[in-house]
């Protein structure tokens, strides 16, 4: 039967390396002149399977990577994201989807809570073994910088062109981040408390340690980023006290506690989008 032939096919297929050798160092910043009009053909001259997924058609790739995209009211930086990591991603030779959740009502934007979302949404359609929780305005300057899981989670965009490349502080863990499904698991995920700007991340980093788990980052000139340019929002008032008493909630306050509702979910050519009410 053709099923069976396919099969076969499939299992002839060799493991694509862990980290493709020809990786270029560098690339080019983004087109920021991107529009809706491009993005139609990208789908379909990447291959990219609907709701922005896609593997390497040559061989069997050892990462299963969730992408997850908090989002609310960024439309054209969620064009050029969208322009520029498909393309990146391929090169990685990478099992991926890209995962864009949006806040479906208004008031404070809870970023940590639709990750949180993300987590959950994207394990009813596979079974990733790697999540990686990323910014929609922060763009990967270098190939090398693989969108994979390491052994301990990882911070991932710890060079930053705002922040003159250098780390603001020892433990941020925000922007963009690779953790296994395992240890998100484990850390019981994100706190759904934060509501407003700031501290989630923090949050988040404690949870990781606490599990006895260190934090890892790649090499400066590797963990290289530009942010796309956008208002600064406004730090909220109980973030501080969030990330007190925080500690106290680990094991009570996570993804075991998530409740939300789902109000649409589409396969689009370039993203899986999951509009949610939190
Ligand atoms: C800290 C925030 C983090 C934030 C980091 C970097 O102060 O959530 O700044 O922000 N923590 C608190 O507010 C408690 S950034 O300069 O990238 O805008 O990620």
């Amino acid at each position: 039967s053709p099923h069976a032939l396919a099969l076969v096919k499939e299992s002839d297929k060799p493991l694509c390396s862990l980290i493709p050798k020809e990786l270029e160092t560098s690339l080019q910043y983004p087109n920021e002149s991107v529009r809706e009009y491009d993005l139609k053909y990208l789908a379909h001259m990447h291959n990219i399977a609907e709701g922005g997924a896609w593997e390497p058609p040559q061989c069997i790739s050892q990462h299963q990577v969730a992408i997850v995209i908090p989002y609310r009211n960024r439309t054209l930086q969620l064009q050029i994201f969208l322009s520029y990591i498909h393309p990146f991603l391929q090169k990685q030779m990478l099992n991926y989807r890209i995962f864009i959740i949006e806040q479906g009502t208004k008031g404070a934007f809870n970023r940590a809570k639709l990750l949180n979302v993300g987590y959950a949404e994207a394990l009813k359609i596979f079974p990733y073994h790697c999540f990686i929780f990323h910014d929609v305005d922060l763009i990967p300057q270098k190939l090398s910088n693989m969108y994979a899981c390491t052994h301990q989670p990882r911070h991932m965009s710890s060079s930053l062109n705002t922040f003159r490349y250098n780390l603001p502080y020892e433990q941020l863990f925000g922007g963009a981040v690779a953790i296994l499904q395992k240890q998100f698991e484990l850390v019981n995920g994100f706190s759904n408390f934060f509501y407003g700007w700031g501290g989630e991340d923090d949050d988040f980093q404690s949870r990781i340690i606490n599990r006895g788990m260190t934090l890892c980052r790649f090499p400066p000139d590797v963990a290289r980023y530009t942010m796309l340019s956008h208002a600064k929002e406004l730090p909220s008032d109980n973030r501080f006290l969030n990330l007190r008493l925080g500690r106290e909630r680990f094991e009570t306050d996570g993804v075991n506690t998530l409740k939300y509702t789902v109000i649409k979910l589409v396969y689009y050519p370039l993203y899986t989008w999951v509009l949610v009410d939190l």
